[in-house]
C-alpha cells in the first residue's frame, strides 16, 4: 500500500493554531502560528512554525491548515461500548417514575444487558458496537477505553474483551480494554456475592490475564454491586497479575470507593458524585485521576454533583468521559459530554479540554504515548473548523471536526 511509504515520510501540518495541552505549558498550551510534524506515526515537532527545523530531503508532505485549530486527538477513557441490544424499554419505565435502583432490583438493569450479550456472538458484538465507535471517531476521538462487564462469566467476559480488541482491526483507533467482571451479580450466582468474587479473582481474571485480553481491571463498588472488601479482593488479584486498576466509585452513595482506589494506586476513580474530602485527598496523594461522567449523572437525573472544588483544591487531575453504556449513559458524543461537564458541574473550558485529552491519557496510563501535542508521542490529531477552543465545549449537537489523524495518517 502507498500508505506504508507515506507513513515513513515526513508530514507537516502548517499554518495552524495549536492547543498542545502540554502539562508544562499554561492553560491549553496555545501556539498561534503553529505547526506539527510527524514521521513514522510519531510527532517529531509541535510548536511555532517559525522555529520548526527545516524539513530536509524529499517526500515531505505539507498540509496547509488555513488557520484551523489542532488539538490532540480526543480520548474517551471510560466506556462500556461493547454491548448487545439496548435498554430503551427501561428508559420508558424510568420516565414513568421508576428509579435506576428499582429497575435494577426488578431484574432489569445490567443483568438484562448480560442476557443480550451472552446470546450474541463475538462477530455480532463487533457489528453492533461499530456504529457507536464510528460516532466517537467522527468527533475526532483517536483512543477509546472499552470495558467488559456484561458477560459476568469467564467465556462471556473474554468474548467481550476479544470483541473490544477486534474493534482496533476494524477502524483506525487505539483501543484499551478493561476487565469489569465485578460489575454486577449474574443470575446464576443466586445472590452469593462472595462466591462470585471468588470466581472473578480465582478464574476470570487469571484467564483474561493469561490471554492478555485486558489492559486494566475495574469494578463497581456500590450497595447494588460490590462492597469495598469484595473489591479489595479483586484488586489484590489484579495487582498479583500485574494489571493496573480503576474503580466505579461513590456513584450512588459514599462507600469510600475513592479512598479504596487510591490505596491501590488506581489509575482512576470514576463517577465520584458522593466522594468526600478524605477521598479527594487520598486520590491527590496517590495520583489517581478523577474521571467525571456527566452523561450518567444527567441520564439518571442524579442531583448530587461530584465535588469538583475539592478535586481542584487538592490538585486531583480530572478526566471527562462518556461512560457510554446502554443503561445509564447511552451517549456517544465526547463533545456533548464536555458541554455537560461545563454546564452541569462548572468545569472550565481548559478543564474540559484537558479532561478529554491529557488527563484521559493519564487515566489510561498512556500519557507517554498520547494526549498532548509533544514530540515523541503518537501523531494523533484533531483539526477543527473553529475560531476559539471554547467552541468545542459551547455547542450542543454540532461537529466542527475538519480532519482526524491517527498515528500520522
Ligand atoms: N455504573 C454505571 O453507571 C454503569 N455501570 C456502572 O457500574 C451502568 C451500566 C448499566 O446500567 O448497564
Ligand atoms: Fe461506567
Amino acid at each position: 500500500m502507498g500508505g506504508a511509504n507515506k507513513k515513513s515520510g515526513l508530514r507537516v501540518w502548517r499554518n495552524a493554531r495549536l492547543a498542545t495541552m502540554a502539562d508544562r505549558a499554561a492553560g491549553l498550551g496555545i501556539v498561534e502560528k503553529g505547526a506539527v510534524a510527524s514521521r513514522d506515526g510519531l510527532i517529531v515537532y509541535a510548536g511555532a512554525e517559525s522555529e520548526m527545523p527545516a524539513a530536509a530531503g524529499q517526500g515531505v508532505e505539507i498540509i496547509d491548515c488555513a488557520g484551523r485549530w489542532i488539538t490532540p486527538g480526543l480520548i474517551d477513557c471510560h466506556t462500556h461500548l461493547v454491548y448487545a441490544g439496548n435498554r430503551a424499554n427501561e428508559f420508558e419505565m424510568r420516565l414513568a417514575g421508576a428509579t435506576y435502583e428499582e429497575v435494577a432490583r426488578a431484574g432489569g438493569g445490567i443483568v438484562s444487558s448480560v442476557k443480550s450479550l451472552r446470546a450474541a456472538s463475538e462477530a455480532e458484538l463487533v457489528a453492533q458496537t461499530l456504529p457507536r465507535l464510528d460516532a466517537l471517531i467522527a468527533e475526532g476521538v483517536t483512543t477509546v477505553e472499552v470495558k467488559s462487564g456484561y458477560g459476568l462469566d469467564a467465556d462471556n467476559e473474554k468474548k467481550s474483551l476479544r470483541a473490544a480488541r477486534r474493534l482496533a482491526n476494524e477502524r483506525p483507533v487505539t483501543i484499551r480494554t478493561t476487565c469489569l467482571a465485578a460489575h454486577a451479580l449474574p443470575p446464576e450466582a443466586r445472590g452469593d456475592k462472595d462466591a462470585f468474587i471468588d470466581l472473578v479473582a480465582g478464574t476470570i481474571l487469571p484467564e483474561v490475564a493469561a490471554q492478555q485480553l485486558a489492559d486494566a481491571v475495574d469494578g463497581f463498588c456500590e450497595g447494588i454491586a460490590f462492597s469495598p472488601e469484595q473489591m479489595a479482593r479483586v484488586f489484590d488479584k489484579a495487582k498479583a497479575l500485574g494489571l493496573p486498576v480503576k474503580l466505579h466509585a461513590d456513584q450512588l452513595s459514599n462507600l469510600h470507593g475513592a479512598a479504596l482506589a487510591a490505596r491501590y494506586g488506581a489509575l482512576s476513580a470514576d463517577h465520584l458524585e458522593y466522594t468526600d474530602e478524605e477521598g479527594a485527598e487520598a486520590m491527590a496523594k496517590a495520583g489517581t485521576v478523577a474521571t467525571i461522567l456527566p452523561g450518567a449523572y444527567y441520564f439518571i437525573r442524579e442531583t448530587k454533583k461530584p465535588p469538583i472544588d475539592l478535586f481542584r483544591r487538592h490538585g486531583v487531575r480530572m478526566a471527562v468521559a462518556t461512560d457510554s453504556n446502554p443503561g445509564t449513559s447511552p451517549l456517544t458524543s465526547l463533545l456533548l459530554t464536555m458541554n455537560m461537564a461545563a454546564t452541569l458541574f462548572g468545569l472550565t473550558i481548559d478543564e474540559c479540554l484537558a479532561g478529554v485529552t491529557r488527563e484521559a491519557a493519564r487515566a489510561l496510563g498512556l500519557l507517554d504515548n498520547t494526549g498532548t501535542l509533544e514530540a515523541g508521542k503518537s501523531a494523533d490529531l484533531a483539526i477543527w473548523d473553529i475560531e476559539r477552543p471554547a467552541e468545542l465545549v459551547y455547542r450542543m449537537g454540532f461537529n466542527p471536526l475538519h480532519a482526524r489523524i491517527w498515528r500520522g495518517q
